[in-house]
């Protein structure tokens, strides 16, 4: 199976992209965590996605805060999926990463997910790898129907309790 890196711009980003890394865990997918800046170790984030598909990954999370330029720097050097969180680690609350990651230019596409929205981003990668990989297509969709059942159970409460 591919692998997913996980590149956040600094360690402040951890508590975040643990959320992600705990999702790839529960699907069983093989992952690289690394902590690499677009401003303060530009050549190190460069090079890791100018080599990431010979390195045997097949999608990549980039996680940042503040002028949040990691998941489009990243994307530059690569034609691998890229998937950007944007991190809350400002006094904009992340109204500036999320600008900053999710208005990418045309032909070099970050898809970004919600403001510290670390859970889907490791979902999207998984549903990536999916399209080729039947085992985990199966997971995906058993995780959608209990999802499902645990909103059918609460909606069957509250309707007993305020329907006549
Ligand atoms: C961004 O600046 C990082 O992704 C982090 O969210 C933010 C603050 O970084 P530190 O100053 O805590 O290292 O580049």
């Amino acid at each position: 199976m591919k692998k997913v890196g996980i590149i956040m711009g600094s360690d402040s980003d951890l508590p975040v992209v643990e959320k992600a890394i705990d999702k790839l865990k529960e699907y069983g997918v093989p992952y690289e965590v690394h902590v690499y800046s677009a401003h303060r170790t530009p050549e190190q984030s460069a090079e890791f996605s100018r080599t990431a598909r010979e390195g045997g990954f097949g999608a990549i999370i980039a996680a940042a805060g503040k002028a949040a330029h990691l998941a489009g720097a990243i994307a530059a050097n690569t034609t691998l999926p890229v998937i950007g969180i944007p991190v809350k680690s400002s006094t904009l609350d992340g109204l500036d990463a999320l600008l900053s990651t999710v208005q990418m230019p045309t032909g070099i596409p970050v898809a970004t997910v919600a403001i510290d929205g670390a859970a889907n981003a490791a979902l999207l990668a998984v549903e990536i790898l999916a399209v080729s990989d039947e085992g985990l297509a199966d997971k995906l969709s058993k995780a959608r129907a209990a999802e499902s059942a645990k909103v059918l159970e609460k909606n069957a409460a509250v309707e007993a309790k305020f329907n006549q």
